[in-house]
Parts: C-alpha cells; sequence; structure tokens
C-alpha cells in the first residue's frame, strides 16, 4: 500500500511524541505513513521548505494528499491519527468527560507547562555552568547559527527576523561569562520553576484516575504523558528510571521547598505506563 500521509517528528520532541502514542494506540500499519525526521538539534526545523509545511517550525506536522493544508498542533495531529482506524477511540463523546480532556490538553500545552523551564533555564552559577557544558547549550547555540544563515540568505522572511531575537536573548546567557546580566535571567528561571510546580499541583487535582479522564485511555493522557516524559528526562532522571520521580521532585523543590508529585499523578503514571502504546514510544524517557 502506497503510504497515505508523511509524519514530520523528532525523537526528542515531546510533542512528535503525541503522535506516535496515538499510532501506536490506535495499531496504524506502518506501510501507512512516512516518518520524516526533521532535526532539532542542528535547527533543520528552520529550513525554509520546512517553514513551508509549518509556519512555526515545530514538529510534529502531517501531510497528506488528502488534506487541504498541513496538520501543525499535535491535538490536531493526534484527532487526524484516531479517525483513520475505525472508532474514534481517543476524544470522548460525553460532554462531561470531553470538559475534563480539554482541561488537561489546555493545562499541559499553557505557557506555563513549558518544559524548556526544566531543559534550557538556570536559576543560579552553578546551574548555568551545568547547562553551558550540556547538549542544552549546543540545541541553543546551532539553533541560532541556522537562524542567522538563513535570514541572511532572505532577510525578508517574516518568520527568521523575530526567531533569532527570540533565541538570541537565550543564546546570549549560554555564550558570554556568567555575571550581573544572568541576574535577571536567574530570576525570571525561578519563576519559571514556581509556575511548572503549579502546572503539576492542577494536573494532579485534574486527573480522574485510572487514567486522565477516568476508564479510558484519552487524547489527555497522550498529551500529558508526551510532556511529563520530556520533563523527568530533561530534568536528568536516569532514562531507563520511567518511574522515578525524585530528579525532577528534586529539582522542583529549589524554587518550591515543599513540592512533591502528587499521588493521583503517581497512580495515574503507574496506570498509562503499563499500555502497550507508552511501552513501545517509552522504552526509555525521552
Ligand atoms: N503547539 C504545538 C507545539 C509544537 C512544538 O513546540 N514543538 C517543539 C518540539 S516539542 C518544536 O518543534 N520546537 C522547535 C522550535 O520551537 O523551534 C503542538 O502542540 O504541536
Amino acid at each position: 500500500m502506497a503510504p497515505q500521509f508523511t509524519v514530520y517528528t523528532f525523537a526528542g520532541s515531546q510533542w512528535a511524541q503525541v503522535a506516535h502514542l496515538a499510532l501506536a494506540q490506535k495499531g496504524v500499519p506502518e506501510d501507512k505513513y512516512d516518518l520524516k525526521e526533521i532535526d532539532l538539534m542542528t535547527g533543520a526545523n528552520f529550513d525554509p521548505e520546512y517553514i513551508k509545511i509549518n509556519p512555526n517550525g515545530t514538529v510534529p506536522s502531517i501531510t497528506s494528499p488528502s488534506l487541504d493544508k498541513p496538520l501543525t498542533e499535535s491535538v490536531d495531529i493526534l484527532r487526524y491519527i484516531d479517525a483513520l482506524e475505525g472508532r474514534n477511540a481517543l476524544v470522548p463523546s460525553d460532554p462531561a468527560v470531553k470538559a475534563k480532556v480539554q482541561a488537561i490538553l489546555d493545562l499541559v500545552h499553557s505557557h506555563d507547562a513549558g518544559t524548556n523551564t526544566i531543559l534550557l533555564l538556570a536559576r543560579d552559577k552553578e546551574e548555568m555552568t551545568g547547562k553551558k557544558a550540556s547538549g542544552f547549550k549546543d540545541f541553543v547555540v546551532n539553533r541560532q547559527t541556522r537562524l542567522e544563515k538563513e535570514q541572511a540568505a532572505d532577510p525578508s522572511h517574516s518568520f527568521y527576523g523575530p526567531k533569532v531575537l527570540e533565541n538570541g536573548a537565550l543564546n546570549k546567557f549560554y555564550t558570554t561569562e556568567i555575571g550581573d546580566e544572568h541576574k535577571d535571567f536567574f530570576k525570571d528561571s525561578d519563576d519559571a520553576y514556581k509556575a511548572f510546580a503549579r502546572v503539576l499541583d492542577s494536573l494532579d487535582s485534574l486527573l480522574v484516575l485510572p487514567y486522565a479522564a477516568g476508564d479510558a485511555v484519552t487524547e489527555a493522557d497522550f498529551h500529558a504523558t508526551a510532556w511529563l516524559a520530556h520533563a523527568l528526562w530533561g530534568a536528568g532522571t536516569n532514562a531507563t528510571q520511567i518511574q522515578d520521580f525524585s530528579v525532577l521532585e528534586k529539582l522542583i523543590q529549589k524554587s518550591v521547598p515543599s513540592f512533591t508529585i502528587g499521588g493521583r499523578t503517581r497512580q495515574w503514571w503507574a496506570s498509562i505506563a503499563a499500555t502497550a502504546a507508552f511501552k513501545k514510544v517509552f522504552p526509555t524517557l525521552h
């Protein structure tokens, strides 16, 4: 069978994992789609040809001759995959369940839930030194190099100007000596950690159990799973220790000493981690 759609993906992208979880859960045959790797580590998402597919320069995306335009949001992508094969199982029809699912989707996609807080921010000299010596520095610097190259090649392109400035601000903290200019960055990072802790608390109170919105796995499970797995990995958890929350917990406690991962989150994580889709996509955290 000729592939019917193309998924643009990257192993280190949390939102791309939503697509992979949905493909696994629905058992979509592998000959039905192509996978195209967009290497975020080298800024391949900033290739002008990819920006034509996804004007935000993000993964995941899906293209298909049957679509009027590419899908560029993981929420839409999961729903597309869900609708491919038989029953639309991951998107509940019951209005009460739907509302619970939507609250979780909104939460994990909110600004305060951004996992770049864990991956890229630093609250003091020690953390900044650690980040500067890690692969996260390569990520930030490679992005800047690629963005500046593309901007030079096409100065009037509306995508590159704002992105060069946005990533450039972070790039500066990664490439200059740690000093007074870092003070506001450290304070903002601490605030971001406090906000991230509030998101984890909110998730804990929203979870229904055993799965995110109750007895059945829904889209809420897969978005929350990809998000939390990436945060655990970014915190430096041993990638094979799927159930180990201690590293992330300790990191957050530096900003919020009373913080712990809630009991409902732990129960939910144990339930979702036991599913075949989770095991296929997350043999290790990423
Ligand atoms: N709202 C989008 C967000 C996608 C997104 O931010 N993807 C990240 C990786 S998880 C990305 O491609 N980042 C690259 C960048 O922002 O330059 C979705 O849910 O699909």
